[in-house]
């Protein structure tokens, strides 16, 4: 982390020495056609896989097209400081843009853009409406968690090794927020019903997003209590579920990404966000003018930005045939917009 810190703060000194005066603010450069980014991260990025693939998603971007320059700043695990750090991020007016991944963000850019009021916010994995300097893109995670869901309670309903006669799956969140409480979880618990009513969700908070070894002793926990399927929104923390599950002999499902390779024969399903691919249309639609600041737009499986990895075989050999014919089935309606599902509200 220390090492980005420096590298942005001598980036920024060469900037601001060599380029422009300071007050050439925002406005100027994208007339330029230029366009420069602060990838703002609330955390850290490896382990998590909405930083990761968003920061990808940006240095991507900006290799790809030479006019566009990015910073990756890590804020840090201490959220109590990262407006703060935002504040003087922007100070100088540097950055055209903010973007970041965190529901809890927006609230910050608005503080922070009360200061510096011509500084522009995007932020993905958050909903946010009518301030005119905020954008925000909210992943549809009440859909991903259905699917999720219900491949949990395929499996704990199942055949499979390591799945017992309890029907008990689990879920370890590293921290309670509106939109997992309020979403997340429910539509982890109504997928797995919507298998088999009587399915009990064991759910469990580590308090942090670094501590693989509380993850690692509420999932042995949890096990005892007859879970054999888990899931977690845990960021670096989830590697001690997934040593757990390992040891003792469980089954985990990722949200956001492909890590099937991680622990084979123990990841067996895998959703995907396409983050990647919305931080590229969201940084090409800036460079185009075609942002609409003040809104909010959700994007899930129908639109394209939310999906499950079934084409690997950390999925197709280790989920039985049965299962899959099944899941698959249940993915091929989420995609097409056939199944039917409420999202509670946030
Ligand atoms: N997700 C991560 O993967 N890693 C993190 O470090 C992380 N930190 C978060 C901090 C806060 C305050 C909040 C509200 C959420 C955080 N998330 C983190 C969750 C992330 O934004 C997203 O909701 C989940 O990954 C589900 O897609």
């Amino acid at each position: 982390m220390k090492k980005t810190v420096s590298l942005f703060l001598l980036a920024a000194a060469l900037v601001l020495a060599g380029c422009r005066a300071k007050d050439s603010g925002a406005e100027q450069e994208k007339q330029d056609g230029n366009l420069s980014v602060l990838v703002y991260i609330t955390g850290v990025t490896a382990g998590s896989p909405p930083y990761e693939l968003m920061a990808a998603g940006a240095e991507e971007f900006a290799e790809a097209n030479g006019n566009v320059r990015v910073m990756i700043y890590e804020a840090g695990f201490n959220q109590a400081e990262w407006e703060e750090q935002l504040t003087s991020l922007v100070a100088d007016g540097e950055f055209d843009l903010v973007l970041g991944t965190n529901p809890s963000l927006p609230e910050i850019c608005a503080n922070v853009g009360e200061k510096f009021p011509a500084q522009r916010f995007i932020v993905t994995d958050a909903f946010y409406e009518g301030n005119p300097r905020i954008s925000t893109y909210l992943y549809n995670q009440y859909e991903q968690s259905l699917y999720l869901g219900y491949l949990a309670g395929l499996i704990t309903t199942g055949a499979m090794p390591q799945a017992n006669a309890a029907k008990r799956i689990g879920f370890i969140a590293s921290q309670e927020y509106p939109l997992l409480s309020k979403q997340i979880v429910p539509g982890f618990l109504e997928g797995a019903r919507r298998v088999d009513p009587e399915i009990e969700l064991d759910f469990r908070v580590i308090g942090n997003w670094y501590d693989a070894n509380k993850a690692a002793e509420l999932a042995s926990g949890m096990i005892d209590t007859g879970v054999d399927v888990f899931t977690s929104i845990a960021g670096g923390a989830s590697q001690g579920l997934i040593r757990t599950a390992k040891e003792r002999g469980a089954y985990v499902l990722s949200y956001n990404t492909g890590e099937y390779d991680r622990m084979p024969g123990v990841i067996v399903g895998c959703g995907l966000m396409e983050q990647k691919k919305l931080v590229k249309e969201i940084l090409a639609d800036v460079l185009a003018g075609n942002i609409q600041y003040g809104t909010s737009r959700t994007v899930g499986a129908k639109e394209g930005y939310l999906d499950f990895i079934a084409d690997d075989p950390g999925y197709r050999e280790n989920i039985p045939p049965d299962i899959r014919e099944r899941f698959d089935a249940f993915m091929d309606d989420i995609r097409a917009g056939r199944v039917d599902f409420s999202v509670p509200p946030l």
